[in-house]
């Protein structure tokens, strides 16, 4: 019987891992491509080495530890989830979900011979910071995007994610979708306010909401800011604050919906000078498809409206992905683990993407959450407690061990 992970190492390694990357200001920002990005992956890649995993990676990128224990066959148990981070993270989101399941394999190879081989996998770009759209490398693994055609996608500094795999080391050559999951593990910090606000160690995820992400331009006319009277103005700086307030209004008013504009940027952005152009992005989000796309028909409608009022409008989809559902039996797993453990667990949504919604698309897959210390994350305050981390690789770990048996 094996009593649980190393729980210390596990910590160790989310320390280690959380320093990696991080820019002049101390700020950790491992931007998919990046030589941050590199330098995580290498120091994931020489744990995987250390515990005699086979490392593979394949052409986007996505790192695969494989063990393949003595006898096992067929397709592996995969457990994941990804190192890139936003700008000025925290050092769970995502390293914790790998790390783990690193740990759960490591605690596995100590008097477990289980019938199936495990892989642990970082996918690429999960963030969708620099390359749009999320969940890039897992889309790709499950078939939902041509690996050409993600290789291709220019990043907001105009290079392509290709180019930076290729100058970073990681442009591997094995064909994306080549390991093919038998059933799917996401372990991560909930990110969000619920287990923490009921007292609850554990979530079992069953959904996962929609997401919706475009870019939108509005051109007005760059004017001089004392010479021109208000009533001819065509500002495309006020007109982008206006649409700012009604995505704010429509996503409380919408049932489940959030927005969000995390990017704006005014041209030529001077101090003396009326914006002629606005550029900015739109993250809405809803668990229910209908609901989502009309908040979307709304936008539309607004940027419709702009128009009309003589402004030239662009709206650029960068990502779109429906809401999941996730394997029902790995969520029964899920609780059942965490009761054998007397730990408190709950079914509920995810409110972020993750890789765990792509490949359950060619695989039953769920995830666990843990919780997150006043809900915060895409923070450096973000934070889970050591205990609460180890209890979650635990849980992992008797989840893995249920769907192997
Ligand atoms: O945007 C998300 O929900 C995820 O963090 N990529
Ligand atoms: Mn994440
Ligand atoms: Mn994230």
């Amino acid at each position: 019987m094996i009593a649980g992970i190393d729980g210390a190492r596990l910590i160790a390694r989310i320390e280690e891992l959380g320093a990696t990357g991080r820019d002049a200001e101390g700020r950790l920002t491992r931007l998919a491509g990046t030589d941050a990005d590199r330098a995580g992956r290498d120091l994931l890649s020489g744990w995987l080495h250390a515990a005699g995993l086979r490392v593979e990676i394949d052409a986007i990128g996505n790192i695969y530890g494989i063990w393949n224990p003595e006898g096992a066959t067929g397709d592996p148990l995969m457990i994941g989830s990804h190192i890139d981070t936003v700008i000025d993270a925290g050092q769970f989101d995502g390293c914790y979900g790998v790390l783990a399941g690193l740990s759960v394999i490591e605690a596995m190879q100590v008097g477990l011979a289980p019938a199936r081989p495990l892989a642990v996998v970082a996918f690429t770009n999960e963030e969708g910071v620099r390359y749009a759209p999320d969940m890039l490398g897992s889309l790709v693994m499950a078939g939902g995007m041509a690996v050409e055609e993600a290789l291709a996608i220019r990043g907001t500094d105009g290079i392509t994610l290709g180019a930076e795999l290729a100058r970073i080391g990681y442009a591997g050559t094995l064909q994306p979708g080549a390991i093919r999951p038998h059933a799917y593990l996401e372990l991560h910090i909930e990110q969000g306010p619920v287990l923490e606000a009921e007292g609850v160690a554990l979530g079992a995820v069953e959904t996962l909401q929609g997401i919706s992400w475009q870019e939108v331009t509005i051109r007005g006319t760059a004017n001089h800011a004392g010479t021109t009277p208000m009533r001819m103005r065509r500002d495309a700086g006020v007109a982008a604050a206006g649409l700012l307030v009604f995505l704010d209004e429509l996503a409380r008013r919408t049932e489940g919906g959030v927005a969000t504009v995390g990017q704006l940027r005014f041209e030529p952005g001077a101090i003396n000078v009326i914006p002629g152009a606005a550029r900015f992005t739109v993250d809405m989000r809803n668990p229910d498809e209908e609901r989502l796309q009309a908040q979307e028909e709304a936008l539309a409608d607004a940027l419709e409206d702009l128009r009309r009022d003589g402004f030239e409008v662009t709206a650029t989809r960068l990502a779109r992905f429906e809401p999941v559902r996730f394997a029902s039996e790995i969520v029964t797993a899920i609780e059942t683990a965490a009761t054998e453990r007397q730990l408190s667990c709950r079914r509920m949504t995810s409110g972020a993407g993750h890789d765990a919604q792509m490949v359950a698309r060619i695989a039953p897959a769920a995830m666990i959450f843990v919780p997150s210390r006043g809900g915060i994350s895409h923070n450096p305050a973000e934070f889970t407690d050591p205990a609460a981390l180890i209890a979650g690789a635990n849980v992992l770990l008797d989840t893995a061990r249920r769907l192997l048996a």
